[in-house]
């Protein structure tokens, strides 16, 4: 049974579509996760797909996809900007980790140029709304060495 790719997602990404469509589009989360799930299914993987409003708890979902996963794709949200815990948690991980953007941090404020997550990460995917999560996930496939299902 091969491992899942874990997508893990930080604070306020719970609020996809309900408010600030401007910036962030206003596909859901719950329809972010099928697209992944759909991308993943083509390659016969899972996907666990997750989001907290918490620094501990994202952790702690990091260290178990440390056993339990073939790949992470984490949109850290403003964790990835503060976060030193969570690249940590990162640095511990044998397996690839996909950073991914809905939008573009580089194009917006100056805090958002800097991400500790980058620091992990195999490489980052951001600026296509919910089109970096589908790409992030093929990556992620990739990296894992998933074969496209006949
Ligand atoms: O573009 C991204 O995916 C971000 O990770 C989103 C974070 C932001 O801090 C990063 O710089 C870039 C913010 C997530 C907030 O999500 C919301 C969604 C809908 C409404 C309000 C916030």
């Amino acid at each position: 049974m091969s491992k899942p790719i874990y997508v893990l997602n930080g604070p306020n990404l719970n609020l996809l579509g309900v408010r600030e469509p401007t910036v962030y589009g206003k596909a859901t989360l719950e329809q972010v996760r099928e697209l992944c799930e759909a991308r993943a299914d083509a390659f016969g993987r899972k996907v666990v797909f997750r989001q907290t409003n918490h620094e501990g708890e994202l952790i702690d979902w990091v260290q178990e996809a440390r056993e339990q996963a073939c790949a992470l794709v984490l949109n850290p949200a403003g964790y990835g900007h503060t976060s030193v815990s969570l690249l940590d948690a990162l640095r511990t991980l044998p397996i690839p980790v996909v950073e991914c953007h809905l939008s573009n941090p580089a194009a917006r404020e100056h805090f958002r140029r800097h991400s500790f997550v980058a620091l992990a990460a195999a490489g980052t995917i951001s600026g296509f709304g919910p089109l970096s999560y589908e790409l992030a996930v093929d990556a992620a496939l990739r990296l894992c060495g998933a074969v496209r299902a006949a």
